[in-house]
């Protein structure tokens, strides 16, 4: 069995990191804002997990739609001592909706800070739109093996429809 898991937020919430601890358990301090998408494998479990980080800076958003396509889940990353980058896990997540019914995961990301983000906010975009939420440190591990445990139980969800509308706009 095959997942892929795609990481999608704002520039700086720590979807590479995150990705780091997933498949080291290590925390690098040194890395660097990402330039493109980039995949890795593993195995969790009884399962082959393909990963895709992706970058976050706003000059590189108009290519994500291609790797989010057939992902079984998407994780919303936002850094919870940056308020603005929670507004943008709300717009990933209507951007993602439009077309596809991809399972979606909600992480709060950078537990170890100082929080910014309201945790009724948080509550009420998750219930309200049935989503799973998660809160996690890529500095301290706290979180990440729950995270990746919840992602990998997801199937891809196939919608002909969805399909056929996404073809019809040539996107990948
Ligand atoms: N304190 C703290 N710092 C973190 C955490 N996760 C990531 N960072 C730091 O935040 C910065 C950005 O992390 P990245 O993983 O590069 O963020 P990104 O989301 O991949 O950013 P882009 O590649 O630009 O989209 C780095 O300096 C990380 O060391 C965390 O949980 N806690
Ligand atoms: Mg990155």
């Amino acid at each position: 069995m095959k997942s892929k898991i795609v990481l999608l937020g704002d520039t700086g919430v720590g979807k590479t990191t995150l990705i780091q601890q997933f498949t080291t358990h290590e925390y690098n301090p040194m890395i660097t804002s990402s330039l493109s998408a980039a995949c890795v494998q593993m195995q969790f479990m009884d399962k082959k997990l393909e990963i895709w980080d992706t970058a976050g800076q706003e000059k590189y958003n108009s290519i994500t739609p291609i790797y989010y396509r057939k992902a079984s889940c998407v994780l919303l990353v936002f850094d919870l001592s940056h308020s603005f980058t929670f507004e943008r896990v709300k717009w990933w997540f209507e951007e993602v909706r439009r077309t596809t019914k991809t399972n979606m995961i909600v992480v709060g990301n950078k537990s170890d800070l100082k929080r910014k983000v309201s945790p009724i906010d948080v509550k009420f975009f998750v219930e309200s739109n049935k989503l799973t939420y998660f809160e996690t440190s890529s500095k301290t591990g706290d979180g990440v093996k729950e995270v990746l445990k919840a992602a990998a139980e997801y199937d891809f969800i196939q919608d002909d429809m969805l399909d056929l509308k996404t073809n019809k706009k040539g996107c990948c």
